[in-house]
């Protein structure tokens, strides 16, 4: 099956709980470019937020580790709303504290750049934020929404983590590490 063919495949599958979720992804990036030295990989594939930022973390590209996308400035957000085109996932999750937004991979990660529901919400120190109007807005407590979104207009939403996405992969200043933490090894040390 081609690109194209696997593409259609699960798209048309998207909803399907069987599907092989860890390959949706696997397919080759539809789109992808350079920005201020920012590699940026499209994959239109659909999938949970986890499984994306595991995917996004098994990627690189020249000798750079890939992530979930951080989106920390305008102009950045700018750049991959064209890119996509489409709602995906950004490397932002509150599953910690509610209400408290992380970036969880790349440079960024463990960074708080959002702190409280809608309106009442604000960006931290020095952080951008581009959510929608009264976003985030954790379904008003209806139901969990601990993983952040990109919409087609370049606005950002807060949406269910098992909702079926898109990803935007995202290259910076991250290197793959040389020798990789062998967790048999971290664990005895605990
Ligand atoms: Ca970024
Ligand atoms: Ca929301």
């Amino acid at each position: 099956m081609d690109r194209a063919g696997i593409l259609e495949f699960f798209k048309k599958h998207e909803f399907e709980p069987k599907l092989p979720q860890a390959d949706a992804f696997a397919a080759q990036p539809a789109n992808q470019a350079t920005w201020k030295g920012h590699h940026y990989e499209h994959f239109p594939a659909k999938g949970p937020w986890d499984r994306a930022r595991d995917f996004a973390a098994s990627r690189t590209h020249n000798g750079r580790k890939g992530y979930l996308a951080t989106v920390t400035s305008k102009g950045e957000g700018e750049f991959v709303r064209q890119l996509a085109g489409e709602s995906f996932w950004l490397g932002a999750s509150d599953s910690g504290v509610e209400g408290d937004w992380r970036w969880v991979q790349g440079p960024e990660r463990d960074t708080l750049f959002w702190r409280g529901i809608g309106t009442q919400g604000s960006a931290q120190e020095g952080s951008f934020a581009g959510w929608r109007a009264h976003e985030p807005n954790n379904a008003d407590g209806v139901k969990d929404e601990d993983c952040a979104t990109m919409g087609p207009s370049g606005e950002w939403n807060d949406v269910p983590c098992t909702q079926f996405t898109g990803l935007v992969v995202e290259y910076g200043d991250e290197p793959i590490p040389h020798q990789p933490e062998e967790e048999g090894v971290s664990k005895q040390e605990l």
